[in-house]
């Protein structure tokens, strides 16, 4: 599915194979994380699997579906959300995690921005961490060196609660990649082998910004890392498809997510993981022209 990347503006050779705590993940293929949001307040399905038996639930669902990654949150980003500590985060993840135990189906990620969090869900066997936060804080940085995990670095001006204030860049696409660089190699220098970049549409950027991005994402291919996006139920597709309901923009998100593939995205995180894997399996066949995978090609 590869050859995707010989469609479009992203040419380049596939980034490595991650090591995942002992669990090897290519990149041969454009690879799905599934969204769990196990909070009160997400923006698209805040309280939907807050209980216990529906959040083991939808994990069972999306790895059916064909997750190769679950997201784990506990704590909503979403523009204006108001933060929660760390030992509320923790009562919410952790009784997914124990239950869950030694996946040996998809990788688990947690998603989080605290240290704290990112200890025990590392410790309690998860293999990803994805820091909204950019691995900005040196202790995110140590628990995934230590944990031997890799770890998502994503772009985010300013706080959820004021980041849709009027965000300005010159270049987006630029800025926010040599941002991205920058912490990358910060992280590889504090002893993680893997980072993925994560542009974070979304998190202080308008609409337009967001669009912008997605054409250049080629800027964030060259840096030769996996590159995560997530668009999924964002405000932009709302904004261009004239949606108002989050839970309702599945064309949009899944129109956006093959664009992402086709540019060279390596991990897509959607919350609609069956949609996201039949826009992908699309995607690719327009790519390669041919209906049938080769073999090999995942
Ligand atoms: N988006 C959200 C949360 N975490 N992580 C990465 N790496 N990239 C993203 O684009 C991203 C993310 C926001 O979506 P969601 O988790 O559904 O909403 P909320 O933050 O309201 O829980």
């Amino acid at each position: 599915m590869r050859e995707i990347l010989s469609f479009g503006p992203a040419q380049r050779t596939p980034p490595p194979v991650a090591d995942c705590r002992g669990r090897l993940l290519d990149f041969t293929r454009v690879r799905i994380m599934g969204v769990l949001n196990v909070t009160p307040d997400s923006f698209s399905d805040g309280g939907k699997f807050f209980d216990l038996s529906r959040a083991l639930e939808a994990v069972a669902r999306m790895t059916e579906e064909g997750a190769d990654i679950i997201d784990i949150g506990g704590e909503s980003t979403r523009p204006g959300s108001a933060p929660v500590d760390e030992a509320g985060e923790l009562r919410r993840v952790m009784p997914v995690l124990e239950r869950l135990g030694p996946s040996k189906g998809p990788l688990l990620s947690i998603d989080t921005r605290k240290p704290g969090v990112a200890r025990a869900a590392l410790e309690a066997g998860v293999h990803v961490l994805n820091d909204v936060g950019g691995l900005a804080d040196p202790a995110m940085r140590e628990a995934a060196a230590r944990a031997g995990a890799p770890a998502v670095a994503m772009h985010m001006r300013g706080e959820p609660r004021t980041m849709q204030e009027n965000p300005v860049y010159d270049d987006v696409a630029r800025e926010v990649a040599a941002y991205l660089e920058g912490r990358a190699r910060e992280a590889e220098a504090a002893g993680v082998r893997s980072v993925w970049v994560d542009p974070g549409l979304g998190f202080g950027k308008t609409w337009d910004h967001n669009l912008e991005i997605l054409r250049q994402l080629p800027a964030f291919t060259a840096m030769r890392r996996p590159v995560v996006i997530g668009v999924s139920r964002k405000a932009f597709v709302g904004a261009v498809t004239g949606v108002a309901h989050a839970g309702d923009r599945l064309v949009g998100s899944k129109v956006a997510e093959a664009f992402a593939a086709l540019a060279g995205a390596d991990v897509i995180r959607t919350h609609d993981v069956k949609a996201a894997a039949e826009a992908l399996k699309m995607a690719a066949a327009l790519a390669r022209g041919t209906a049938e995978e080769r073999s090999g090609a995942g």
